[in-house]
């Protein structure tokens, strides 16, 4: 026992003295290899393209544009960027064209078809992108696995259902990190996608596809999961909103691979948007049923919330540290909220998130369910993890480093149990500070990411950077990830804001009220 936590210890010290000693020759060397051949996307200029989901469909519904029109207006987008952006890995754009004339067509009617209200299609024509993790009728859904080249789904994620019921339709679905369980989206099947404001830094992951085509102006609204930051990491590198709902709003259903064991509790689904305003529409719509539960419709007055922010997480040894533009963004929000709302943002400061990447370990527990290196063979049998790696070095794997490296850490876990117990005690202890703090009606900001979008590659060197929104997976709390403009490098900075359990509706008012001040998303290269 004692040997096996020297040994944990070790490897973790060794990893976290290379972090300390190359981190500022690697953003270096990695500079020399990307920036130069790195570009960007041309900016979005077609007025269809930078409406929000909600008023597309307003304008669909009352015909001042034709369905048709504006799905052949994000069709254009997505041909011109994607080469650019590996960003949607298949589409269905014939058959979306249809279901969009066929709306057309109904509406042409003289009076409106009360299935057609607002009320009843809220995004009633408004294209939708999807990642492809999840199953959408007849399009492939694979997590980017080599094995599972030719699947295809045969019907809806429930997600995807109650989308479409609300009237949106699907057009494209987007890639992911293998088996979505990475922070870039990078795969042996369908490559690699690229940020729309540097081609040269990734999109984050496992949403990575999602954020970026709706970033770069090919989508607006778009379906994203998250088990320790897969919608707010893209949507954060890539300057968009994107929601983690409440543990258990959203159901999970029909996305490959599924979480099991304790990891189920941490995986939410949830959407990812250029516009705030199309936050909580999209999340009650994917919420179904259970969006009677939450109150959704209460009106929120920002001045009746307690605020308050965290600047870091107290000095974990195997994380970056926070970029000093990002503090200084933080920063900017609680002084706007100070002076506009005359509210009082309260700096916190909880010792024990310095933990948060042991509790999180700790609690993806997938005891008793399908393990990582069973997803890696699709199910049959399980992947030989030292024997990938060997492949791997020799370039002929096909598995990505991240994936293989994670199942060798899973053949490992046995490894981690004594100090697994630990950390579950510290985080049932931090969970109960943290539900005081917040009560029912408080609000808390904190870091997305620690870094600004690294180059393609660099996460490998960083690979616990993800604590910062990991640790809200383990709590099961809602969060909204909003942007707050671009950086000096022209890179998308932002921000989390955590609220108490099944109060989505508080963090996504706060989203709207900074969208206004802070300009939300950026046209990239504008
Ligand atoms: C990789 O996958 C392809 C297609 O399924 C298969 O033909 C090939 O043998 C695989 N390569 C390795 C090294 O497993
Ligand atoms: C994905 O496609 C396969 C093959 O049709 C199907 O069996 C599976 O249920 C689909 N959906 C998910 C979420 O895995
Ligand atoms: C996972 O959970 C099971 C059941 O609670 C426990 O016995 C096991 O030690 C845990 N595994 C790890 C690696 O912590
Ligand atoms: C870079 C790369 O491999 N891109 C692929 C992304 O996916 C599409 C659709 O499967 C392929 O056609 C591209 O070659």
């Amino acid at each position: 026992m004692k040997f096996q936590r020297v040994l944990v210890c070790f490897i973790r010290c060794i990893l976290t003295i290379l972090g300390y000693i190359f981190n500022p020759v690697l953003d270096k060397v990695f500079s020399i290899i990307y920036d130069r051949s790195s570009t960007m996307v041309s900016p979005v200029s077609d007025y269809i393209l930078l409406q929000s989901a909600t008023s597309l469909a307003k304008k669909i519904r009352t015909k001042q544009v034709k369905a048709v029109d504006v799905m052949e207006a994000f069709i254009a987008r997505v041909k011109e960027v994607n080469p650019i952006v590996n960003a949607a890995v298949a589409e269905r754009f014939e058959e979306a064209l249809k279901e969009a004339q066929k709306i057309d067509e109904i509406l042409e009617g003289s009076s409106l078809d009360p299935e057609y209200s607002e009320d009843k299609k809220p995004f009633l024509g408004v294209p939708l992108t999807v990642k492809e993790a999840f199953a959408v009728k007849g399009m492939p859904n694979t997590s980017g696995l080599v094995t599972r080249k030719n699947t295809c789904a045969e019907f809806d994620a429930q997600v995807v259902a109650h989308l479409k019921r609300a009237g949106a339709i699907p057009f494209i679905v987007t890639n992911t990190s293998e088996l979505c369980m990475w922070y870039e989206s990078a795969n042996r099947l369908y490559g690699r996608t690229s940020n729309p404001y540097n081609t040269g830094r990734i999109v984050g992951g496992s949403s990575g596809g999602e954020a970026c085509i709706i970033a770069a102006g090919g989508a607006v609204i778009g379906i994203g999961s998250d088990i320790g930051g897969s919608i707010r990491m893209p949507a954060f590198f890539n300057g968009v909103f994107g929601h983690r709902p409440s543990r258990g709003a959203v159901p999970n259903e029909g996305q490959f691979p599924m979480a099991t064991g304790s990891e189920l509790e941490l995986l939410s689904t949830g959407p990812i948007c250029r516009y705030a305003e199309d936050l909580l529409p999209a999340l009650k719509i994917m919420a179904g049923n259970n969006a009677n539960n939450l109150k959704f419709n209460e009106m929120v007055d920002l001045k009746s919330l307690k605020f308050y922010s965290i600047e870091d997480d107290g000095g974990s040894l195997f994380v970056s540290k926070i970029d000093p533009q990002l503090k200084a963004a933080q920063l900017k929000v609680v002084t706007y909220l100070e002076e506009t709302y005359r509210v009082k943002v309260e700096h916190v400061y909880l010792s024990k998130l310095k933990y948060s990447l042991e509790m999180w370990g700790a609690r993806m527990n997938s005891s008793d369910g399908t393990s990582f290196c069973q997803y890696m063979a699709n199910c049959n049998g399980q992947v030989n993890p030292y024997l990938e790696f060997f492949k791997w070095v020799f370039g002929c794997s096909n598995h990505t480093l991240p994936a293989i490296s994670l199942g060798i850490v899973e053949k490992l876990d046995f490894l981690l149990e004594g100090s697994n117990k630990k950390a579950l005690e510290t985080f049932k202890r931090l969970e109960k500070e943290l539900q005081d703090l917040l009560g029912d009606n408080g609000i808390l900001f904190y870091p997305t990411h620690p870094k600004l979008a690294p180059y393609h590659n660099l996460p490998l060197f960083y690979p616990f950077n993800f604590a910062y929104t990991g640790i809200m997976n383990a709590f099961g709390l809602p969060v909204t990830q909003v942007p707050l403009g671009l950086s000096k490098e022209g890179l998308p900075l932002g921000i989390q804001i955590v609220t108490a359990m099944n109060k989505d509706h508080l963090s996504i008012a706060v989203a709207r009220a900074l969208e206004g001040t802070f300009g939300g998303w950026v046209n990239p290269g504008a």
